[in-house]
Order: C-alpha cells, then sequence, then structure tokens
C-alpha cells in the first residue's frame, strides 16, 4: 500500500513553524488522543529545538479513557507537560493556562524581576492536518476566529489570534512528512482523515480498518452492525454494507459507500471510544 501525501503548502509551512519559532515562548504540540505515536510528526522534533513544549491530547473524548491514562503518564514518565482535552465541549481547559505559566515559570519570573509585568505569552500551535488545532484556539480564546472543518487542509496559512491581553496564539496549517515508513501509521492517519481520503481507495483502508478493529475490539463492529465477524474483512464489509441497505441496483453491496460509512462511523464515535495504539511497556 503506498500511501503518501505531502503537498507544497506542507512544505512551505514547515519553513514557516522554523521562522516563527522565534516569536514564540513555547509551542503546543496536538496531537490525537486515538493515535498520540502515528499523529507525532517526527519531523517536528529537529525542528522545534529545545522550545518549551505543551502537549496536548485532542480528540479525549473520542479515545478509550483508560488508554488517555496511560498516554498520559507515559509523557509524565518523560517530564513532558501533557493534557488530554477536547475541544468541542472543553474538557480540561481550564488546566491549559496554568499548565503553560508552570513550563515558562522561569521566563516569566525573570520579567516579573525585570520590571515587567503585563508580559505577553506567545505560543505556535501545530500538528498534523484535521487533529483539532484551529478547534483548540477558538476553545481557549472562546470566539471563533480560526475556520474549522471535518477534513484535512482547513487551515491554508498561518493566523494570530489573540486570546486576551496576556496570550496570543498562532493557528498553523496542519504538516506531514514526506515518507511514512511505516503502513501502519499510514492507515492511523487515514482512518482519523489527517491523510485526504479523495485520493485513496476507501474500500482497501476499510477493510484493513475492518481487521485491526476485529483484533482490538471485535465489540465495536458486532454491536454496531449486529453482525457476527468473519475471518474475511471483505465478507464482513458486504454484511455490514447489507444489513445497512448499502446495496446498488441489481442487489449487489455497495462497497464503496459502505467503506465510507464505516469509516465515518469510527471518525464520529459510533463505533465507541478507541485507541489504536498504546504506549510501549
Ligand atoms: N470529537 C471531537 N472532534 C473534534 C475535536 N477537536 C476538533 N474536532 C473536530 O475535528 C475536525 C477538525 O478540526 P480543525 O480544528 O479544523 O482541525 P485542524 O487541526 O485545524 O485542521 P487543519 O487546519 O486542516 O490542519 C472538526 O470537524 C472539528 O469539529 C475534539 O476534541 N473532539
Ligand atoms: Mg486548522
Amino acid at each position: 500500500m503506498d500511501i503518501q501525501w505531502y503537498p507544497g503548502h506542507m512544505v512551505k509551512t514547515k519553513k514557516e513553524i522554523v521562522s516563527n519559532l522565534k516569536l514564540v515562548d513555547l509551542v503546543i504540540e496536538i496531537l490525537d488522543a486515538r493515535i498520540p505515536i502515528s499523529s507525532k510528526n517526527p519531523d517536528l522534533d529537529a525542528l522545534l529545538n529545545d522550545k518549551p513544549r505543551l502537549v496536548i491530547l485532542n480528540k479525549s473524548d473520542l479515545a478509550d479513557e483508560r488508554s488517555t491514562k496511560q498516554w498520559i503518564n507515559y509523557f509524565k514518565g518523560r517530564n513532558i507537560q501533557c493534557l488530554d482535552v477536547d475541544s468541542t465541549s472543553g474538557k480540561n481547559f481550564r488546566n491549559i493556562y496554568s499548565t503553560i505559566k508552570l513550563i515558562l515559570k522561569e521566563k516569566i519570573d525573570k520579567k516579573i524581576e525585570r520590571g515587567i509585568k503585563n508580559y505577553t505569552i506567545r505560543a505556535m500551535v501545530v500538528g498534523i492536518p484535521n487533529v483539532g488545532k484551529s478547534s483548540f484556539i477558538n476553545k481557549i480564546s472562546k470566539k471563533s476566529n480560526a475556520k474549522t472543518g471535518d477534513k484535512p487542509g482547513v487551515t491554508r496559512s498561518k493566523q494570530w489570534i489573540k486570546v486576551n491581553g496576556e496570550f496570543e496564539l498562532l493557528d498553523t496549517p496542519g504538516v506531514l512528512w514526506p515518507k511514512f515508513d511505516d503502513d501502519k501509521v499510514a492507515l492511523h492517519l487515514t482512518y482519523t482523515r489527517a491523510i485526504k481520503d479523495e485520493i485513496l481507495d476507501n474500500v482497501e483502508i476499510a477493510l484493513k480498518f475492518i481487521s485491526e478493529i476485529s483484533q482490538i475490539s471485535p465489540s465495536s463492529l458486532t454491536g454496531r452492525y449486529g453482525i457476527e465477524l468473519k475471518e474475511s474483512p471483505y465478507e464482513n464489509l458486504s454484511e455490514i454494507g447489507r444489513k445497512r441497505g448499502c446495496i446498488v441496483k441489481g442487489g449487489e453491496i455497495d462497497t464503496e459507500r459502505t467503506a465510507y460509512m464505516i469509516l465515518d462511523d469510527f471518525r464520529s464515535g459510533k463505533l465507541g471510544r478507541l485507541t489504536l495504539e498504546l504506549p510501549e511497556e
């Protein structure tokens, strides 16, 4: 399977991230709580150097709660400040500002020592496409200044958003990297729609998805669709299509429509709260 999506605007954004780094006090790296490994851009660590960082596990409402706790402990164990949030409901947002102040305590104390009282903290928000960067910023600022949407590539250029007198955020377009070394990473990015699905064979993707979920949480499929899981993912997909009435003229299963429906059900949480990746022991 050859999944790649690295258009020119991502190359441009990466350059902009580097050139704007000197303007910010910290970087807020948004990860997807369902796939904290695959949603971490491997290029970013090198680019960000030793800039103070806050890791956000977003979409925690769609992830398994116990797994998210494991991830929080994982980051804590590595001395990385991390919060799990839900940018739609605002869960855990009250802790963001205090955590940022904690990360920047030394810097802020120095400013106060020098008589600077109203220091404006500037943070750059980065992450893969569709992970919820703009939604996160809108939630913090209690406005909807940043455009959001349920597909990758919504934010097209960087944009400063003022939260209040002492806090400003830089929204950036989502970036991926030139080559996915691991098929699983590419697939996980596709399931969560960080990769544009218009460029992919959705039936093939859905079959891989069914295989994976059959392993990690079969009840998500049997419960939602009322099917008995068979060995063959194609048979399972067909059965789901039949149950859901995804039929074309002549009574054949509309596999394309079924594939979209299954992926959509995962993306909107209708298959339950599912985390696809856990920290290594
Ligand atoms: N369930 C859930 N959905 C979320 C959450 N955060 C964002 N979303 C949804 O995810 C989709 C993408 O959100 P955006 O904020 O546009 O994502 P982005 O990272 O700015 O995307 P790009 O600008 O394309 O890189 C939207 O449909 C949001 O409503 C969350 O915490 N939970
Ligand atoms: Mg955006």
